[in-house]
């Protein structure tokens, strides 16, 4: 380390947190330290290791700064985010671009050299006042090829909490790392705060440079766009798995259980609030993760990870009879932060469709609230917002998967892709192949926007891998990477699409909440060759009858034929104008797309047009 810099650190930091950041003999992992230190000035500089210790430091220091508060049950706390900080903020949200480096126009880029000049002026005297917490994590299990050592330096009590949550404790991964450069690194400071939360998010940023694997982020709380681990490493890791030749998702993982024992793992994927996690907490079946997996290759097989040990999830119609797990590790005294949801006097949490019907007034991510509360826009404020959040340890769930942290990851034999799509997708079906479920399912996915991001709901979105948000190369490359992922692979994964949100003409879904039980149970039997299907034009769907058979077994419910009828009656006209907006969009904003794309969903087209010569526009799986 520059003498200089061992100087700032040692004035800045403790004793203990001095001794621990010599720990790590990484003189690159210093200097980085030390610039980000001279340049945020904090007051102070704590040095986090794996310790309980610390962890109770990063705990204590949210409830003493205000960034949390107290519930009435044991270990529960409420963080709020501002009025205007609830949710992803795409539009600030930009690569650092250098100069000949060329990511296609629909990545939201900004020059490099510039970028930095900007961020850097944000963060500049950022933590003057506060203390700068850096703290060293693992992205997958740790002593495993899947890991990642990552370095998060933020001033917020907050991020720094849930990632202690979320995340596997790094510090250990580092002592290995020796002098290597090959980390991750957040830089986050909040910026002014008032009342707790981010003043100036007008000049809200979050930069990222892949070249050099950091993620700057400023002026904001919200989780999404600062807790560095979980998307900004997404974007990063997408940019690497091309690079090292494996994939990088959005994706849950969770052990599907037969009737014998037997489990089958699956991977899902699904824009945010499109029923990831609850697929994920499916009952009768184990959760490995709900968010992200990465996917490797080995044997000619395919093995995936969950990178996060934790659940950052959506608490909106989490109650006993909908999601009873989460339910009862919301209401134990398992560590939970609970975030923009409405406080009551007593210090008791309320959210959107807990069950409880709504308080007359609390606190919430306006402040005091009340009943018929307007904002200045004279729309009123929900008691608790739509994309309010819970931070708790997958470890507090009794569905947990043993393999959690198996270092070898978990076989994966089946991916879902599912959006929500009110139109076109039967509830389930399987495609002929991996290329065909890659390009017709997972590049081909679209969804109607939710509150996850900021902007309007409810517009059909091209959503692709339910990733776009993330994808930080160009688009074609991406897919490229995906058809040669299991060029070495004996049997590649079955790929499948889901649809939950199908509706009727009148608006009405047609499936019920309950039914994706089936679904998963009927894409386990087929990963495993144990029933037939029919082949349609876009791919296999179930036989009535082992639907039937599977709504009695899992739901104790009586499947009628006219209900499958409704649900597997394949749309001609909703498919064919999918397939000319998808490919108009690769088209368009993908010069590199591969030829397979265009291949294969013209042959798609082609089969769809031939049935609707024969059958015409809805046709009813009685007729293949
Ligand atoms: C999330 C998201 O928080 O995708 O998981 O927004
Ligand atoms: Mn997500």
């Amino acid at each position: 380390m520059k003498e200089k810099n061992i100087e700032l650190l040692k004035a800045k930091c403790s004793k203990e947190s001095y001794k621990k950041l010599i720990g790590l003999n990484n003189p690159k992992l210093h200097n980085f330290i030390a610039k980000y230190t001279k340049l945020c000035n904090p007051d102070s500089v704590f040095i986090g290791n794996d310790s309980l210790e610390d962890r109770q430091h990063i705990r204590n220091e949210a409830l003493e700064k205000g960034e949390e508060k107290k519930l009435v049950i044991e270990g529960h706390t409420v963080h709020f985010d501002g009025y205007n900080d609830q949710a992803r903020d795409k539009a600030q949200t930009r690569y650092l671009l250098p100069p000949g480096v060329d990511l296609g126009s629909s990545l939201n880029a900004i020059d490099k050299e510039k970028g930095l000049r900007e961020i850097h002026e944000y963060l500049k005297d950022i933590m003057v006042g506060k203390e700068m917490y850096v703290l060293f994590f693992c992205l997958g299990p740790t002593n495993s090829e899947f890991s990642i050592p990552c370095l998060q330096i933020t001033d917020s009590g907050y991020v720094a909490h849930s990632e202690y949550i979320l995340y596997r404790a790094g510090y250990e991964e580092f002592r290995k790392l020796g002098d290597s450069e090959d980390f991750f690194r957040y830089v986050h400071g909040a910026g002014v705060l008032e009342n707790g939360v981010s003043k100036n998010v007008d000049k809200r940023r979050i930069y990222i440079d892949l070249e050099d694997n950091i993620v700057y982020s400023v002026n904001t709380q919200y989780g999404g766009n600062t807790i560095g681990l979980k998307k900004l490493s997404l974007r990063l890791a997408i940019h690497k798995a091309l690079q090292e030749g494996w994939l990088a998702e959005h994706m849950l993982l969770m052990g599907v259980h037969s009737r014998k024992g037997r489990v089958t793992y699956f991977a899902g994927a699904f824009p945010s609030a499109c029923g990831k996690t609850s697929t994920a907490m499916l009952e009768g079946e184990t959760i490995v993760g709900d968010d992200i997996a990465y996917l490797r290759k080995k044997d000619g097989k395919i093995y995936a990870a969950n990178v996060e040990c934790g659940i950052f999830g959506i608490i909106r119609d989490v109650n006993p009879k909908n999601d009873p797990v989460i339910w009862e590790a919301l209401n134990s005294e398992e560590e939970v932060i609970f975030s923009n949801i409405l406080v009551t006097e007593e210090m008791i949490p309320y959210w959107l469709g807990d069950g409880r019907g709504m308080p007359e007034k609390g606190i919430n991510y306006s402040g005091e609230w009340y009943k018929g509360k307007k904002d200045s826009w004279e729309n009123e404020i929900s008691h608790a917002h739509k994309n309010a959040r819970y931070t708790v340890s997958l470890y507090a769930l009794k569905n947990l998967d043993s393999k959690l942290d198996d270092p070898c990851g978990v076989e994966v034999k089946g991916i879902v892709y599912g959006g929500r799509d009110s139109s076109i997708w039967p509830p389930v079906q399987e495609a002929f192949d991996w290329t065909h479920g890659v390009i017709t399912m997972g590049a081909s996915l679209e969804s109607e926007t939710t509150a996850a991001t900021l902007g309007k709901e409810g517009v059909r979105q091209f959503n692709p891998m339910s990733n776009l948000d993330f994808v930080s190369i160009p688009l074609g490359r991406y897919i490229n990477n995906h058809l040669k992922f299991v060029d070495s692979v004996n049997t590649p994964p079955s790929i499948f699409s889901v649809n939950y949100f199908l509706k009727n003409k009148d608006g009405k879904y047609i499936t019920g909440m309950e039914d994706k039980r089936v679904w998963i149970k009927w894409m386990e039997l087929r990963v495993n060759d144990d029933v037939e299907a029919i082949k349609t034009p876009a791919g296999y769907i179930p036989k009535y009858e082992d639907l039937k058979r599977l709504f009695s077994e899992v739901l104790d419910k009586n499947y009628r034929e006219e209900d499958y009828t409704r649900q597997f009656t394949l749309r001609i006209p909703e498919n064919l104008a999918k397939i000319k907006r998808i490919i108009n969009i690769y088209k368009i904003k993908a010069p590199d797309t591969p030829a397979a794309l265009f291949r294969v969903l013209e042959e798609q087209k082609k089969r769809l047009q031939e049935a609707r010569v024969k059958y015409g526009d809805y046709i009813a799986p009685s007729v293949f």
